[in-house]
């Protein structure tokens, strides 16, 4: 079991090799936990120790993302299920689960790999959003390989403008809280010398519809 607390980190701060994860690199734009079958509603990080220069993180509003998209690719999208591979296990179609992937933390008895809507609806307001990530292999249920490919691409340009996104420059000591149903977030790579300490708590969603 992950830690309750897990600490992101470039330095050696705590013994667990689980606490120098994610390292320097860049991670590209994600949703926490999407690939469960009730994926984190919202994660809460805090800055402990932050270089001088950044990174900054960047939050995608997928809301919005969503209701500029033109009306036929609306059409297009409305009712398309994606399949959303766990990076971790990397357990594709027809794979095993290891004991260890439990009810409620990666993946239900019986399921392997998580379909979610590719819009689905935000539980509390009733919007529509993209829910895509750039980060993770995904893939459109019961859809031509080539062209669900061509059109996941496409769409993950279209979350990459910036008009989309919130930019956070860190302070240590600040604590964001954010909405991991309605956002994705993306980190650049930095500087392995500098030593970035952020402590994070994810909460559990729903299941997505
Ligand atoms: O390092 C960051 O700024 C973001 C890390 C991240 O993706 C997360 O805490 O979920
Ligand atoms: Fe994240």
């Amino acid at each position: 079991m992950p830690p309750l607390v897990l600490t992101l980190s470039n330095a050696s701060y705590e013994e667990s090799s689980v606490n120098l994860r994610p390292g320097n690199i860049e991670l590209l734009a994600h949703i926490d936990h999407h690939w469960f079958a009730a994926p984190s509603s919202g994660s809460l990080l805090y800055a402990v120790e932050i270089p001088e220069g950044g990174p900054d993180t960047y939050w995608v509003n997928l809301v919005q993302a969503y209701e500029e998209l033109d009306e036929a690719t609306k059409k297009q999208i409305a009712n398309l299920q994606i399949l959303h591979y766990n990076p971790f296990t990397k357990l594709h179609k027809g794979d095993i689960p290891s004991a260890s992937y439990g009810p409620g933390r990666e993946l239900e008895p019986g399921e392997k790999v998580i379909a979610h809507p590719l819009v689905r609806t935000h539980p509390d307001n009733g919007k529509k959003i993209l829910y895509l990530n750039a980060a993770n292999e995904v893939e459109i249920v019961d859809y031509n390989p080539e062209e669900g490919a061509k059109l996941i691409e496409r769409l993950r340009q279209h979350i990459k403008q910036p008009k989309f996104a919130y930019r956070h420059h860190w302070t240590k000591g600040d604590l964001l809280y954010w909405d991991n149903q309605a956002t994705a977030h993306y980190r650049p790579e930095f500087n392995e010398n500098a030593t970035r300490i952020l402590k994070r708590v994810t909460i559990r969603g729903s299941r997505p519809f």
